[in-house]
């Protein structure tokens, strides 16, 4: 009967490591995956902002005569003291109660989740490392208490206030021996897997911060052909209308990079090779000693659905790819250049895009900034009028001037179609779709683009009605979007407007197709009510 109550009491302190060390593989793993995504959904550091934003100021002042520039340290300190409490807590809970485990474990997951997307500027997608740290915890932690519970007799279970009868045969004592060792070694593992997830995300995090810190300390020469300046007129002025110019937080993100690359720019190079007369290799201090270029080009996906937003609009700044080209010296023959980054993507463009007046670049900068890491940093391509996927390539190390017969690349090698010229295309984005509006005279608006064709002419059409020419923004070259809008006469009820533009070759197609294989066609529509 002793035997049996202290090996119960033994069980508990178990359930209680079990607790901590499913608390440490929730935030190692969460950690790591913070670590793909970005540095603001590691939870840790969100919980400390969160904790530092709700202290009190008479607690804050506290901390900072107690613990003078300490005081983070300690609020560090305190985190991990308050964690360890509650973790051994809710093992506790989950080995008396399974049930009452889960619960507490999804509590603490939705705090840390609140705590992450409650920070300035994250999004919905940085709870993503929270939630799937907290199911990994969870699976752990489910997994100790099961292997605890054979571990301990079943008479210890049964009873809560620790007295019980329970002669225990040996062949029992001998089976619980065993179970033991099952638990120590889930929890060895956990453990393992905890630190290892922790600290993989913290040397991942550090070669970011470093590469960022490097990225910030970059300064450009002045281009010596800078952006034509924008006249405020490429801006119908109408809310809801996307910006003219896409602030860099807001640009689409499209990339097959599941961690972004960290580039140190001190050893990228750029080789050029293949089919040229010439190889050449240029380091960024070689990109900055070459005559620079500014210009503004409209960026779109093959994969933007009809009325999507997998397009943007910014400022590049950089190095003409037609210039490096001219050096190189492409041989008879070649007809396409295959570009690939240090994370193996490849897109294969045609060589005479890359060689014509429209200004293909080796961009350095976005809208005076730096390239975001997850934009390319530190040198990205941009051609006007071509798909991302055939031309566009981010963290790029290499051109291959080949042809389109002897090579493919990363998307074409997966169906989709050898040659990417964008569609012209228009969208709706005001009204948005369901709004309802008051009926009356109505404002509507929204953007086309048809990069190196430019837009002419853009429609608009209430229900059946007839199609009516819009107010187009003025245009800033043909390698931007522009806006457009137009006033219209509502009655009350629902309706549908659509959008249709015109490049010089003609009214934008009709036909609705998919975005496989090489991109979607169709008239935008939004359906909306007026009253
Ligand atoms: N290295 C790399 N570059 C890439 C891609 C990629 O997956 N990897 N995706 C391309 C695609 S499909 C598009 S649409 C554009 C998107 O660029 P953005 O993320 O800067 O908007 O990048 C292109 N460059
Ligand atoms: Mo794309």
């Amino acid at each position: 009967m002793k035997a049996v109550r202290k090996s119960t009491r033994r069980a508990s302190s178990f359930a209680m490591l079990a607790g901590v060390l499913a608390a440490g593989l929730v935030l190692g793993v969460a950690e790591l995956a913070g670590s793909f995504f970005s540095t603001r959904s590691a939870p840790l550091i969100a919980l400390g902002s969160t904790f530092i934003d709700f202290t009190p100021s008479w607690l804050k002042d506290f901390a900072i005569d107690t613990f003078g520039t300490n005081d983070k340290l300690a609020l560090f300190i305190g985190m991990a003291v308050t964690i360890v409490i509650l973790a051994a807590i809710l093992g506790y809970l989950a080995w008396r109660r399974w049930i009452l485990g889960v619960a507490g474990v999804l509590f603490m997951g939705a705090v840390m989740v609140a705590a992450v997307v409650s920070r300035a500027g994250a999004s919905a997608l940085d709870a993503v490392p929270s939630v799937i740290g907290t199911l990994a915890g969870l699976a752990a932690l489910r997994w100790m208490i099961v292997k605890l519970h054979a571990a301990v007799p079943a008479a210890a279970q049964a009873d809560d206030d620790g007295v019980y009868s329970a002669d225990e045969p040996s062949p029992e004592r001998a089976k619980t021996g065993a179970s033991r060792r099952a638990f120590f070694a889930a929890a060895g593992v956990t453990a393992v897997v905890a630190g290892a997830t922790a600290a993989g995300g913290a040397v991942i995090s550090a070669a970011r911060s470093t590469v960022n810190a490097a990225r910030r300390q970059l300064s450009f020469p002045d281009p010596v052909d800078t952006a034509k300046p924008v006249p405020e007129g490429v801006d119908v002025a109408l809310e809801g209308v996307d910006p003219w110019l896409t602030p860099n937080p807001d640009f689409y993100r499209i990339d097959t990079a599941l961690q972004v690359p960290t580039i140190d720019v001190d050893t990228w190079e750029l080789r050029i090779h293949g089919m040229v007369e010439e190889e050449i290799r240029m380091n960024f201090q070689d990109l900055l000693d070459s005559e620079l270029i500014e210009r503004h080009i409209t960026l779109t996906c093959v994969s933007n659905p009809i009325g999507g937003d997998l397009v943007g609009n910014a400022k590049w700044l950089g190095y003409p790819i037609r210039k490096l080209l001219e050096r190189a010296r492409p041989t008879e023959g070649a007809d396409m250049v295959l570009s690939t980054s240090t994370d193996g993507f490849s897109a294969s463009t045609p060589l005479p895009v890359l060689q014509d007046e429209r200004d293909a670049i080796f961009a350095i900068a976005m809208n005076d900034e730096p390239l975001p890491l997850e934009h390319g940093y530190p040198v990205r391509m941009v051609v006007p009028g071509l798909y991302g996927y055939v031309s566009a390539t981010k963290w790029v190390v290499d051109l291959e001037v080949t042809r389109f017969a002897d090579a493919t690349a990363y998307w074409t090698d997966r169906g989709w179609s050898e040659k990417g010229p964008i569609k012209t295309q228009s969208r709706v984005e005001v009204p948005k779709p369901f709004a309802k509006v008051a009926a009356g005279t109505y404002r509507a608006g929204g953007t086309a683009w048809a990069q190196n064709r430019g837009i002419d002419k853009v429609e608009v059409q209430i229900d059946d009605g007839p199609w009516e020419e819009a107010t187009l923004a003025i245009e800033y070259t043909v390698d931007t979007w522009r806006q457009w809008t137009h006033e219209v006469q509502l009655e009350p009820g629902s309706h549908r407007i659509r959008s249709r533009a015109y490049d010089p070759d003609g009214v934008q197609v009709e036909e609705r197709t998919d975005t496989v294989p090489n991109g979607a066609s169709g008239w935008h529509s939004v359906q909306f009510s007026a009253e």
